[in-house]
């Protein structure tokens, strides 16, 4: 590893010059020789909502300036010393066309996973997931989902039979065999529903799901030895939907759902995280339309996706 490998050090440079990549790592055109690609899918096709998403992996990279490239969480490991990661840029989109955007978004995931490296993906709504997805398994085979999220995001269609949007994808992934749900979880659900049957319909899938209470009832170490035990080694997808998080913490979000654990609780949980088999990962529905003074929304997308590129750098170095 030299030292054009590495990020910027912002001893010697300071934070706010040069070009925002997720932090401050090197540029790169294509993954090969990665670990892991960092890659930008900036679609908001698929928002019910609050769109602007689109604007997320550029305020997730700029709030991403600020973060060290040392993990005190998890033994003081120098992240890009364990691994190689570079910024790929975004995925192309179309705007206002979701089937050719979703095209142009697995072929990009796709060539990261074929150049062996392990895609970390910065949304974009929920609605890229099925990209994705379709792509990672495409060469690992079914997936195990570790999902955060307030919301199942299991509903069938929308608005008169669409089926691709950021309330689907982890629908349409079990249908097309893409996820494992016998091994995947769905935590954080909260809040009002459609139909009484919303969160059924997940466990009927085959999820298991938890509630934001039932996932903070059971503290951070309960929780991943709970993980842990559901995935049985599978290859893990990890997709955080940053409303997982209190509004009050991350406001930046489409669908803002009140009562969710905070900024730190859920750090915690993550951190508690250990040895997963990361095959990808996603941090979406950054929205920097509506974020809080501070850029609060994006810089926890930011710190979430450093800690699941630690975790990975742990697992790197006892390899
Ligand atoms: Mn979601």
């Amino acid at each position: 590893m030299t030292d054009t490998d590495r990020p910027f050090d912002s001893l010697a440079l300071p934070r706010f010059c040069g070009v925002a990549t997720f932090m401050r790592l090197p540029q790169a055109a294509s993954a090969d020789g990665l670990d892991v690609a960092v890659l930008g899918l900036p679609s908001d096709n698929g928002s019910p909502f609050r769109t602007g998403a689109r604007f997320g992996p550029q305020a997730i990279r700029g709030a991403s300036v600020m973060l060290r490239p040392i993990n005190p969480y998890r033994g003081n490991i120098d992240v890009f010393s364990a691994l190689r990661v570079a910024d790929l840029g975004d995925a192309a989109v179309v705007p206002g066309y979701m089937p050719a955007t979703l095209s142009h978004l697995e072929a990009a995931v796709h060539q990261v996973v074929d150049a062996g490296a392990c895609p970390l993906l910065l949304g974009g709504d929920h609605g890229v997931s099925i990209a994705s997805l379709r792509a990672i398994a495409r060469a690992h085979g079914p997936l195990a989902l570790v999902h955060f999220d307030a919301h199942s995001d299991t509903w069938d269609t929308y608005f008169g039979g669409e089926r691709h949007s950021a309330g689907t994808p982890f629908r349409r992934a079990v249908e097309e065999g893409l996820v494992d749900p016998h091994r995947s979880l769905q935590m954080g659900l909260r809040g009002s529903l459609f139909t009484p049957d919303d969160v059924e319909q997940s466990r009927r899938l085959g999820y298991e799901v938890l509630s934001t209470d039932d996932m903070l009832a059971e503290g951070p170490t309960v929780l991943a030895a709970r993980i842990a035990q559901r995935v049985q080694g599978a290859p893990v997808y990890l997709s955080f939907d940053l409303d997982v998080v209190d509004p009050g913490n991350a406001p930046g979000v489409q669908t803002p759902e009140v009562g969710g654990p905070s900024a730190r609780e859920m750090m915690a949980i993550l951190r508690a995280l250990h040895d997963l088999d990361l095959v990808g990962a996603d941090i979406v529905e950054c929205n920097p339309l509506y974020d809080g003074p501070g850029a609060i929304t994006a810089l926890l997308g930011a710190t979430v996706a450093a800690e699941i590129l630690a975790m990975k750098a742990v697992l790197a170095r006892r390899r």
